[in-house]
């Protein structure tokens, strides 16, 4: 007989935290957000940690290679899209790896038989006032001048001029070598009272810009998370198909960490591509998604340095419809919890839990950390932002950005959904969406996560671990639910939006 679970299978709306005591010291600046990515023994540290609990969906419509540096330097991980040929995906890592804070690989740049008309027409498609000019025109040729505004006259001058005739020629530029830091070079920024400049490296080769505000936009960012090169740590996702050729050129691309992008995890499949990746690769991998104890043993026990819960909890799936399988998110996680920290009673060894999908409102990323998530996935937050990698549009006459599931005809990701048999996907298990335009990411993470702060401080809590330990969570009835929310007024039209 089928086993029955005599709990409903419930979600974040369902729960509400209830105050702890705040000290004196309790307060949103002592507050640190710090988690672990990856597993760990007790009294270490784990190899990776994040600065905030935020990761961005495996997904086209969210995590690219600009998503990843944005996220990553305010404190969370990025994981690539694997739903892509594998050079694309392993290139995208490649240009995450190789972007320096404050260090940009120049994107305008022209020969010096140019005219004033190209360097015209390249400032109007890029918007970029400084032009790098190089011997090939490619942004890493031999660097020969730079074009500023201040260079040239559009009133006197005539547009057939040779930029040769009135660039910045190398030997009166200011530059720095390859090898530089950034407080060097911003030294030497402000120094010589310039607003770029350029890195040079062997043979006259242009390797970066610096820009005087990106400096200052480095100062703004101190949860940046970077590994020891200081680069930006970067996450990929990979499946259970081709990952003998996926990894190592992901690895090679220089990932930090990959996961195993599946809709359901607790598969023999799984278990052979985590043991493969271990055998062969010195990469931390994260496996799943799970939804039960079961499911999370197996996993661990398989190697998964990370395991992520969730099925058909996410806002564009339609897994739970389509195929009637799946669980409460909040019932997923208390279970799952439950089992990983008997585990780490049992071995000294802490894997931390990701709650992947269905965070609806900022609190209940704040009551997953506390039903025992070390961090959260989310698609939907991220895909609003600018960052994200889809159109802007206006429709209805609001801004919108497109965002579609990856088990959507538009994705096609029928990896995520295998079972085993025929390639290829046979019906959908996700949607294709628009999500309101919500602005940049770094703004609306501060709103987020001074809102998670505010609600540790509540709790008498100033680390996600002692949240974990000392909260008291409530379920709510349907009657509550109502008050929970403006009741029993007109409200007024307002222009402060809750997220
Ligand atoms: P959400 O944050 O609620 O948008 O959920 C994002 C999650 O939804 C992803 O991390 C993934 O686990 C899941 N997903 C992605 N595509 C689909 C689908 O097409 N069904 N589901």
């Amino acid at each position: 007989m089928a086993k029955y679970y005599t709990e409903p299978s419930r979600t974040f709306t369902e729960y509400l935290l209830i105050p702890n005591l705040s000290t004196k010291d309790c307060t949103p600046a002592n507050v640190s957000l710090q988690t672990p990515l990856v597993k760990f023994k007790k009294g270490e540290k784990p190899a990776i940690s994040l600065n905030i609990p935020f990761s961005s969906a495996v997904m086209q419509a969210v995590s690219d290679h600009h998503m990843a540096v944005a996220l990553a330097r305010s404190g969370g991980i990025s994981f690539i899209f694997g739903s892509q040929p594998i050079e694309e995906e392993a290139e995208m890592v490649r240009k995450v790896k190789g972007y320096k804070a404050g260090f940009v690989v120049s994107r305008s740049n022209l020969t010096p038989e140019h005219t004033l008309a190209d360097v015209l027409d390249l400032k109007e498609k890029t918007g970029h006032s400084t032009l790098a000019v190089t011997d090939d025109g490619t942004a890493k040729g031999k660097l020969l001048g730079i074009v500023k505004g201040s260079d040239y006259r559009i009133s006197r001058d005539s547009l057939d001029k040779p930029i040769s005739q009135f660039m910045t020629p190398y030997s009166s530029l200011i530059y720095g070598r390859l090898g530089i830091t950034l407080s060097e070079a911003n030294d030497l920024i402000w120094e010589h009272k310039i607003n770029c400049l350029p890195i040079v490296g062997d043979d006259q080769r242009l390797e970066y810009l610096v820009f005087r505000k990106d400096y200052e936009a480095h100062k703004d960012h101190p949860n940046e998370l970077l590994d020891a090169n200081k680069s930006y740590i970067v996450g990929a996702g990979i499946n259970t198909r081709d990952y003998k050729e996926r990894v190592p050129a992901l690895v090679d691309a220089g990932a930090d960490v990959l996961v195993i992008d599946s809709s359901d995890g607790y598969s023999e499949w799984q278990r052979d591509t985590i043991q493969y990746v271990k055998a062969n690769f010195d990469v931390k991998i994260g496996a799943g998604n799970v939804v039960d104890r079961e499911g999370f043993l197996y996993l661990v026990e398989s190697g998964a340095d990370f395991v992520k819960i969730g099925i058909g909890g996410g806002s564009i799936c339609i897994t739970r419809e389509q195929k009637g399988i799946g669980r409460g998110q909040a019932s997923s996680l208390i279970e799952v919890t439950e089992a990983r920290n008997q585990y780490y009673e049992e071995t000294g060894i802490y894997i931390p839990i990701c709650s992947d999908g269905g965070i609806v409102h900022d609190y209940h990323i704040t009551l997953a950390l506390a039903m025992g998530a070390d961090f959260v996935m989310m698609g939907r937050y991220f895909a609003r932002f600018d960052e994200s990698p889809t159109r802007k549009l206006k429709v209805n006459n609001n801004f919108v950005k497109e965002f579609w599931g990856e088990g959507s005809n538009r994705a096609r990701n029928w990896e995520r959904y295998d079972s085993g048999g025929k390639s290829g996907l046979m019906f959908e298990e996700g949607v294709d969406s628009y999500v309101p335009y919500a602005g940049s990411l770094q703004e609306n993470l501060e709103k987020t996560t001074s809102k998670i702060k505010s609600t540790m401080c509540n709790c008498g809590s100033k680390s996600i671990a002692e949240l974990q330990r000392e909260a008291r969570i409530t379920i709510v009835s349907a009657t509550s639910l109502v008050e929970g929310g403006a009741h029993d007024v007109i409200l007024k039209e307002s222009g402060l939006s809750g997220e």
